[in-house]
């Protein structure tokens, strides 16, 4: 491999650096002639919906309505790589995990189910029949089943897929459905209906194109959500402020060339994005917004004093809102000093953002996992609700809360009911729909799933998509601890590292991707959907399958549940497997105030949106009102020690080249840095403080007190535009150093964005040349 290098990079978002980025990927996967045929379904009505990230697929799509990231993830899927019996045969297990997650994925497409054989250390061909008959075998012998077996899965798995899913493990006879919305927006299922009475955000398009002030925390949309750059650059052409926070200065949040328009490509016309950029603290947030509140607050009085116009929605406060007397006492104690300390910002910084807000008249917020992987992730993330509900921008055209979901349907998954929490799906109405008693237990979520696995309380782990032990803290322990269970099926497109960890009995269980064609017995099936933003889209494959051995998720589900469960002939798993349709009826029957007419519905442009109670102004709380929450601390972390200045923050970051553990290659090219990912972001302060060099080699360990070592050798020191005492590195290589313990109080969403480490120097190992560096 190239040397790695680090150069600041001066263009803007999108741009030629993305042209140029896709045209790699596509000759590099040899798929330079189909993948572009292909993008012309790229979110279109009666096409298929984006592989990668969740952003909302519009009504009237672009001519090309995909984004550089959309066109990896697409080619990445449709590659020309097959990853066949005959490299099983070649390399054992022991020798594959020494690989990394972009070599092992760039093998291709898995093209036969696998057994796992302990005896060459190797996985072989088995037939579908055998390989469902010894599973269900096993899940059958697992003695307890409500704690016994976990079903994972990963948020691609369409609405069928993910309700044939419960459903089974409900049948079967737990909750324990973690899916990867544990480790990402679970903070928000959680903060959002306490707040405001629904699971997930209140914005439409439409919004974006009404908005006069829109507000950015801890969401990379260059990276994630590239499409979402479109309307951003709409409303900076209006003039609408956008308003940053993020330790990192990214580069879609500053600037930004649409690759699409020739115009602007062959000008080299740029957009800016963000009017105010205000660099917090990893971890600030919380200090942050209660600063902005606190100066909203502030200028209301000094208004109200001077017989001016209130400031704040004294009306929408009234009939609305519950708590908003106690927050007001509170931020009225809140001392400046402390909230700058905390937030690394100047009082005037926060007073500015006050100001542009008390201005506008309909304010989005957009936020990301910067607020979500914290310990005091749910508080902040009502913090940001409680600065919108001060000036009634909730329920109102142009104003709301904008989570950015991450996987393409993992919103919709947890619609459908793919959820430990038995009280947010209709348990009664399932188990007479099915004629059976659901289970009531909470199930595990993916750190309860963990800590079971350590406990080796768990037999049988079922990995439905995704790259489980390979997304979760604490690698040093977990992959260990994967080995001793007695049974773990991969359900999976690219081989990755959770497959290459196999407890007694193991499979690897290759299937359609979305973008293929699905043909059963009752012909070609299509499958459905949810956007970020509540919309349900019909998806119709393409593509020849990668392999004549693929078998589509809702048949796998259903032939396991087959072969597993009593029969009941109220659940008719050979229908659903024939015809999806069917599927749908059943999500119709349970959930039909989102999902009546859903045949139809969900081949409508734009797709359907599902009923918003809160943009209504409905709020389906406790109290029948949002709640404005008041924090009970200002902490941003309990579990971080306080003293020693050689503590950092660390913050585990996606680059632009990977969509989570799937690493497309090794450059991060916004950030400027090519050929590596074993970097560590520093600021130069704190460089020359910790006597380092750039360049250099360091190790990375966890301050942790339960006794374990925690540490990641082998990153090189980039000088970076990054506040004092934050690093940067990426993830999944540093989830080596999160504690499975260190995550969201009330969601148990891994704090991913705030892990205490300290850095050492290895003296022996400076690289030569110094090489060239950034920023700083
Ligand atoms: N191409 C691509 N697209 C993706 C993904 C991908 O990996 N690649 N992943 C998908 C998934 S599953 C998800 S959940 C989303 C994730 O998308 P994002 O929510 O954007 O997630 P991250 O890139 O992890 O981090 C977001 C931003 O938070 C900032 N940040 C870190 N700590 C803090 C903090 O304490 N405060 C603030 N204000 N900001 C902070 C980081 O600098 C970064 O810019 O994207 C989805 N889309
Ligand atoms: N340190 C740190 N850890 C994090 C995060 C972080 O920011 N920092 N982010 C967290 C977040 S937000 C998330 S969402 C999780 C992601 O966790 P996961 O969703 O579990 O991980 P992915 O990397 O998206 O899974 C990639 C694998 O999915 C399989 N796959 C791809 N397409 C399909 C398909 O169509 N069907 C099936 N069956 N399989 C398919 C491929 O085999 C591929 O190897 O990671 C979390 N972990
Ligand atoms: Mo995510």
């Amino acid at each position: 491999m190239s040397k790695p290098t680090f150069k600041p990079y001066r263009r803007p978002s999108g741009g030629w650096g993305s042209a140029l980025s896709v045209g790699n990927i596509l000759r590099r996967e040899g798929v330079l002639a189909s993948v572009p045929v292909a993008l012309t379904r790229h979110n279109k009505v009666d096409g298929y919906r984006c592989n990668s990230c969740a952003w909302i697929k519009p009504a009237s799509p672009l001519p090309f309505e995909f984004c550089e990231n959309g066109v990896k993830a697409v080619a990445w899927e449709l590659t020309a790589h097959r990853c066949t019996p005959a490299f099983f045969a070649e390399h054992t297990v022991t020798e594959l995990l020494g690989w990394d997650e972009f070599q092992l994925e760039h093998t291709g497409r898995l093209t036969h189910p696998l057994r796992y054989d302990a005896d060459s250390d190797k996985y072989v061909p088995v037939s579908w029949g055998h390989a469902l008959d010894e599973i269900a075998g096993e899940l059958r012998a697992v003695e307890d089943h409500l704690k016994g077996t976990v079903f994972y899965s990963s948020g691609r798995l369409s609405n069928e897929g993910s309700y044939l899913y419960q459903l089974f493990a409900r049948l079967y006879g737990n909750n324990n459905l973690p899916d990867s919305s544990n480790m990402c927006h679970e903070t928000t299922s959680v903060a959002l209906p306490i707040s405001i009475g629904q699971d997930i955000g209140t914005i439409s398009l439409d919004d974006f194109a009404k908005s006069d002030c829109i507000l950015f925390f801890g969401q990379n949309p260059g990276s994630n959500s590239p499409r979402m750059l479109h309307p951003l650059q709409e409303a900076s052409r209006r003039g609408v402020p956008i308003i940053t926070y993020n330790p990192l200065r990214e580069r879609g949040l500053e600037r930004f060339t649409n690759p699409q328009s020739t115009a602007e490509m062959l000008l080299g016309q740029e957009t800016r994005i963000s009017s105010q950029y205000h660099q917090v603290k990893a971890g600030g947030d919380l200090a942050a917004l209660a600063g902005i509140c606190k100066a909203v607050l502030a200028a209301h009085d000094a208004s109200r004093e001077a017989g001016g116009p209130a400031i704040l929605d004294e009306a929408f406060i009234a009939e609305h809102t519950h708590g908003f007397d106690t927050f007001a006492a509170w931020l009225r104690v809140q001392e400046w000093d402390e909230l700058e300390r905390r937030s690394g910002l100047h009082r005037a910084d926060l007073e500015a953002t006050a100001t542009v807000y008390a201005g506008a008249h309909a304010v989005v917020a957009v936020y990301g996992m910067g607020l979500t992987q914290h310990q005091a992730g749910v508080e902040t993330v009502q913090m940001l609700v409680n600065l919108l509900l001060m000036r009634g921008n909730m329920g109102r055209s142009g104003a709301g809360i904008c989570p950015v979901r991450g996987h393409s349907n993992v919103q919709g998954q947890r619609t459908v009911g793919i959820t430990e929490k038995p009280e947010l799906f209709p348990l009664d109405r399932l188990g007479e729909q099915f004629g059976f008693e659901p289970p009531r237990e909470a199930g595990y979520n993916t750190v309860e799933a963990c800590e079971a696995i350590l406990k080796d309380e768990v037999r049988a782990f079922v990995m439905l998509g995704g790259n489980f032990v390979r997304a979760i803290p604490d690698h040093g322990q977990m992959e260990p601890a994967w080995r001793r269970l007695r049974l773990t099926v991969n359900v999976i497109t690219k081989l990755n590292r959770s497959a290459l960890l196999p407890g007694t009995v193991s499979y690897i269980l290759p299937v359609l991707g979305r973008l293929e064609i699905d043909e059963t017995e009752a012909g070609p099936q299509v499958l459905s959907m949810e956007d970020t933003s509540a919309c349900v889209h019909g998806n119709r494959g393409l593509r020849k399958p990668a392999s004549p051995h693929l078998i589509s998720e809702n048949r796998l589900i259903c032939e396991l549940a087959l072969r597993t469960l009593a029969p009941n002939p109220r659940v008719r798993w050979t229908d659903y497997m024939r015809d999806y349709a069917e599927i749908r009826k059943e999500i119709a029957y349970t959930l039909p105030e989102s999902f009546w007419d859903y045949e139809r519905r969900m081949w409508e442009p734009g797709g359907f949106q599902r009923d918003l109670p809160a943009k209504r102004r409905e709020w389906r709380t406790e109290t029948g009102r949002a709640t404005i929450v008041t924090p009970k601390a200002l902490d941003e972390d309990a579990d971080m020690p306080a003293v020693g200045h050689d503590v950092l923050r660390l913050m585990t970051l996606r680059s632009n080249d990977q969509f989570n553990t799937t690493v497309y290659g090794y450059d991060d090219r916004f950030r400027g840095i090519n050929n590596t990912r074993k970097v560590v972001l520093m600021n130069r302060s704190d460089i020359d403080r910790l006597r380092l060099k750039v360049g250099q080699a360091v190790t990375l360990k966890t301050v942790a007190d339960d006794g374990i070592d925690r540490r990641l050798p082998g990153l090189l020191v980039v000088a970076y535009d990054i506040p004092i005492g934050c690093i940067g590195g990426y993830y999944p290589e540093c989830n080596v150093l999160m504690p499975i313990w260190h995550y969201a109080i009330g969601s148990k969403t891994p704090a991913a964005k705030m892990i205490p480490v300290t850095i050492h120097s290895e003296d022996a190992r400076v690289l030569e040349p110094q090489l060239e560096h950034a920023g700083g």
